[in-house]
């Protein structure tokens, strides 16, 4: 599953390596960094009407890869590093979806910034120092904000056509299963 997986559970117990957390905080940084890209073609195809909630959510993402950069200071983590297979994957998933309609990328956003609401808020509170990390994606504001993503790919997709209704239905399980792999990566790759 995307939302539950044993890096959320070991954060929320306190029992995650440094080492574990540190691999996927600086992934995480280097997704968001495509993300944003994803997040700008978003609001270029866009319909007018959808402008507001995707420009609120660009204005949160300069403010997330600033704190991205201070987490990374504190810990003393170099961020210019490679992207492991999973998250560049995820990346590529992510640059792939810039053909398609914007119904399918609509709900490509949606199910992603999905999966962090639900798996971290799932996971809900964590001790320090991953409580920042947990009220991040968990609260109740951002819990919001996805509940507008998706009633904008819902209305963006009962406009499509059946064919890219079934492309958004196989992104949005490609999505499920990039975000299961990615929290995986910390155990594969800090080692
Ligand atoms: C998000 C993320 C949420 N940071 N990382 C992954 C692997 N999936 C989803 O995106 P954002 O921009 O941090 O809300």
């Amino acid at each position: 599953m995307a939302t539950v997986h044993p890096f959320l559970q070991q954060c929320q117990q306190g029992t995650i390596s440094a080492e574990q957390f540190n691999t996927w905080l600086v992934q995480d940084y280097l997704f968001v960094n495509e993300f944003t890209r994803l997040a700008a073609r978003l609001i270029a195809a866009a319909p007018t009407e959808h402008l507001d909630t995707l420009l609120g959510g660009m204005v949160a993402l300069k403010d997330e890869l600033q704190w991205f950069q201070r987490k990374a200071a504190e810990r003393s983590l170099k961020l210019d590093t490679e992207p492991q297979p999973t998250c560049r994957a995820y990346c590529q998933l992510m640059r792939s979806l810039s053909t398609t309609p914007y119904a399918v990328q609509a709900t490509a956003f949606w199910a992603i910034e999905l999966a962090y609401n639900q798996g971290w808020q799932n996971h809900s509170p964590m001790p320090a120092p991953y409580t920042e990390f947990a009220d991040r994606w968990g609260n109740p504001g951002f819990t919001d904000y996805v509940k507008m993503l998706e009633q904008q790919a819902d209305s963006a997709l009962t406009q499509a056509t059946a064919t890219e209704q079934r492309e958004a239905q196989n992104i949005f399980l490609d999505v499920a299963k990039l975000e299961k792999d990615f929290w995986q990566m910390a155990f594969t790759a800090a080692s």
